[in-house]
């Protein structure tokens, strides 16, 4: 794949919070999530992304799914296809299948992990030069098999890395700026796991703002890390901070609220 494929992208997938949200996992209760400004702030979410030129899809509220928000853990959107995930916490197992016709309806190929391994989107972190994969408590080595059996027929390379412990997914911890750039935080980054790329802290204090992701011409960060916002600017991006207050109460991000790719 071309190395801007990894943050260029035609289209995106959002789900809106439904009502359910009061009942989201979370690790630690810090509180429950307000539905009216959790809605207020994905509508800041999805009009930036439409601001770049992308179509975004907004699918209609799952009551039946309180985490169903958080899209992303449902499916990896490469250029060759899509794969719908086999999440690895009971209660979301089915979001998975809710999401599938919606990536049948614009990829000619659409693959499953079909188990009994799990896998969740929110492991995983496509760069410009390979697909890294975090094992987690909710991603296993039975289910990262099974993904990369279909991405390397698919002609990626995919590296199996550590999730830290007590963080819900790898990519809680880090994420991809540029092909080569990684935002991450210390305890991450300390691992080893982002030799040979260029790696921008998060600032001391301000782990939380390691979830951002970028989407074609801008970098979409949760607000109020301003140290963090200015390190990433100072090194050439541009930032649009997005309230998380809500979503963080449920340990959920900027690259948790969507699907990001260019259908083929
Ligand atoms: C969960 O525990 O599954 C949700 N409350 C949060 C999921 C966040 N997703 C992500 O980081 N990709």
């Amino acid at each position: 794949m071309t190395k801007d494929a990894s943050f260029r992208f035609t289209h995106a997938i959002t789900r809106r919070p439904a009502a359910s949200i009061t009942d989201g996992l979370r690790a630690v209760d810090t509180g429950t999530p307000d539905l009216q400004r959790m809605q207020a702030h994905h509508d800041a979410y999805v009009a930036t992304l439409r601001a770049t030129g992308a179509t975004v899809v907004e699918l209609p509220p799952l009551d039946a799914y309180p985490d169903s928000v958080f899209v992303e853990d449902t499916a990896l959107c490469l250029p060759q296809g899509a794969i719908v995930m086999r999440p690895g916490a009971p209660t979301r197992l089915g979001e998975a299948a809710e999401m599938a016709p919606h990536l049948q309806a614009l990829y000619t190929t659409v693959e499953w992990i079909r188990g009994p391994g799990t896998i969740e989107g929110g492991d995983i972190l496509v760069t410009g030069r390979e697909i890294l994969v975090g094992q987690s408590a909710r991603t296993d080595a039975a289910g990262i098999a099974e993904l990369r059996a279909i991405v390397t027929a698919w002609g990626h390379a995919l590296r199996e890395v550590h999730t830290p412990p007590g963080v819900l997914h790898f990519k809680t911890d880090c994420s991809l700026l540029d092909a080569d750039t990684i935002l991450s935080t210390g305890r991450l980054s300390a691992s080893g796991c982002f030799d040979g790329y260029r790696v921008i802290h998060t600032a001391e204090g301000e782990e939380a703002a390691a979830n951002t992701i970028r989407f074609n011409d801008v970098v979409l960060m949760p607000a109020g890390f301003p140290a963090t916002r200015d390190r990433i600017e100072s090194e050439g991006f541009t930032t649009v901070e997005i309230g998380n207050t809500e979503c963080a109460k449920l340990d959920g991000g900027m690259s948790c609220l969507s699907l990001r790719f260019t259908p083929s």
